[in-house]
């Protein structure tokens, strides 16, 4: 009951994170059987109609139990200290909010226990995702289970914005406000303005299939028009991939300043870009239907404002770069992750730029190409920033070190393994080989092997991380209430782990100036 039914943020924090994790492994089980299947030609491991499960599920373990609630996790523990609140504003709606999550995920992976899972990929699309073409009961229950999770994360995102515009400390303005607080209210707004679309289209899906002869929304035979489904599902699974990286924006650039021992490059642009990613990401979803029938004007328009997203984003990778510039840096581990998503999430917003060429788009959709592009942003992108999180305020949340030898080690391997399972990936997009096949020509083969022996060794060095988080929690350095020096923010400020009440007095923001940045090389000296 300590745990399970706390209402403190700090617990439910790490809850989230624990559940994530889970569900992380558990997700990069089924990627790891998609690639062994994958390793060579012709069916060798299972069954078509067993693979065909697989991609859906995994992106489905990966984007809503994973990566989602990974950010929330973080978020809970660290933005009520970061606006120095006792709490967050909601503590029971918070538990509520977590506790949505358990049954969710095994409500929709239910299907696997009874062996009816989904064959449709996360996207659901009708009329493969109809009851004619998908009869398996699992469906409706992967259905059912996105439908909770999406409840889950609306009820989370009420609780951020309230707890981050409500509940500041004294001398604190939005404009004061730390990057990752930031960062987690405007991925609070695009849950609000996106995830009740998702639910409903998923509602309607799952009506017209319990109910065929009864409902239509999406089956042309009633008037139902199938191509709504994916305007419905893209106007939330666009925002959504900013739901997936901007909290892990915020973690970089908390993480960034705090190695390279200046303060953010361009404070206020990194706000408004942050807010321009995510109106610009509500005005976007039809970049992934060029391919669906949809006229020619309208595709121009989508193509243009796609490519418009790239902007406020280099913006950003310009501000990191202008604060790593001429910084004095510190390698510590959770810098080397920062550094590399970097580094790769560019390539993954690049090749996102290829793909918003509408007739490069028909080449390549549907094809590894966009496997590839998907994997860079969220692999190389959110996935090292949740590394690069883990190592940085691990020691907050433990008290304890994590070993910076082993996290070298991890780093490394992590990086290198990323590129060699998915950059072949864009050759294979580009010679032409469809996703979500079980079975493909021989001409694919040689880099087929080489992504899933990518895959593998990722996978171990995953082990090394695994054991830094047992190991340390016992045997790490003690870490007192500051282990980097050059933090900042408020929750670097009180013990570590913090006391159940974190703050003994409420505290008081001295305001700092953001635009000139806070002259930290004098304290330095005076210390030295
Ligand atoms: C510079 C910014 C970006 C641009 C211009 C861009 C463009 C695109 C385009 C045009 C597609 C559709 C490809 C197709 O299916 O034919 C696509 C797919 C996708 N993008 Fe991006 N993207 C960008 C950044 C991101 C980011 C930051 C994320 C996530 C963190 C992301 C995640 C995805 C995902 C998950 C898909 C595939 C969805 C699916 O079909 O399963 N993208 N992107
Ligand atoms: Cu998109």
């Amino acid at each position: 009951m300590q745990w399970f039914g706390s209402t403190d943020a700090k617990r439910i924090g790490i809850m989230y994170i624990t559940f994530a994790a889970l569900s992380g492994v558990l997700g990069t089980i089924l990627s790891l059987m998609i690639r062994a299947e994958l390793a060579a030609p012709g069916l060798n491991l299972m069954s078509d109609d067993f693979y065909l499960t697989l991609p859906g599920m995994h992106a489905s373990a990966m984007i809503f139990f994973f990566i989602i609630p990974m950010y929330a996790g973080f978020a809970n523990f660290i933005l009520p200290i970061q606006v120095g609140a006792p709490d967050m504003a909601f503590p029971k709606l918070n538990l509520a909010a977590f506790w949505l999550l358990p049954p969710a995920a095994i409500i929709a992976f239910s299907g696997y226990l009874i062996d009816s899972a989904p064959q449709f990929g996360w996207t659901g699309y009708p009329p493969l995702s109809n009851s004619v073409y998908s009869p398996q009961i699992g469906a409706d229950l992967w259905l059912l289970g996105l439908v909770i999770v999406g409840t889950s994360s609306t009820m989370g995102a009420v609780n951020f914005l309230s707890t981050a515009f409500n509940m500041r400390c004294k001398g604190m303005t939005l404009f004061q406000l730390p990057l990752f607080t930031w960062s987690v209210i405007v991925m609070s707004f695009l849950v609000l303005a996106s995830t009740p679309v998702l639910t409903s289209a998923l509602l309607m899906l799952n009506l017209e299939r319990l109910f065929p002869n009864t409902f239509y929304f999406f089956a042309p035979e009633g008037g139902g028009d199938p191509i709504l489904y994916q305007h419905l599902f893209w106007f939330y699974s666009h925002p959504a991939v900013y739901i997936m990286i901007l909290p892990g924006f915020g973690m970089v650039s908390e993480i960034i300043p705090t190695f390279s021992r200046k303060p953010i490059f361009g404070y206020a642009v990194m706000v408004w870009s942050m807010i321009a990613i995510a109106f610009l990401g509500f005005l976007v979803w039809a970049h992934h239907m060029f391919t669906s029938g949809i006229g020619l004007t309208v595709r121009m328009v989508f193509m243009f404002l796609t490519m418009l997203i790239a902007v406020p984003t280099g913006i950003k990778i310009f501000s990191w770069i202008g604060t790593i510039w001429g910084g004095s840096l510190k390698f510590s581990t959770s810098m080397m992750f920062s550094l590399g998503f970097i580094a790769m999430f560019t390539i993954g917003g690049l090749s996102g730029v290829v793909l918003a060429a509408v007739p490069v788009d028909i080449q390549l959709h549907d094809t590894y190409y966009v496997v590839a592009h998907i994997h860079y942003v969220l692999v190389a992108g959110s996935v090292m920033t949740i590394f690069a999180g883990f190592y940085f305020w691990y020691p907050k949340m433990t008290g304890r070190m994590l070993n910076e030898k082993l996290g070298h080690i991890h780093f490394w391997g992590t990086s290198i393994f990323i590129n060699v399972t998915f950059f072949v990936q864009h050759y294979l997009g580009v010679k032409g080989m469809p996703r979500r096949y079980a079975d493909y020509d021989p001409i694919f083969a040689d880099l087929n092997l080489v992504s899933s022996v990518g895959s593998f060794a990722l996978f171990a060095f995953q082990f090394v991380f695994f054991f830094n988080l047992f190991y340390s929690l016992k045997k790490g350095a003690v870490a007192g209430p500051n282990p980097w020096e050059d933090a900042q923010t408020l929750e670097w400020t009180i013990a570590s782990p913090p006391d159940h009440h974190q703050f003994h007095h409420p505290p008081v923001w001295t305001p700092i100036d953001r635009s000139h940045g806070h002259d930290h090389g004098h304290d330095l000296a005076a210390a030295e």
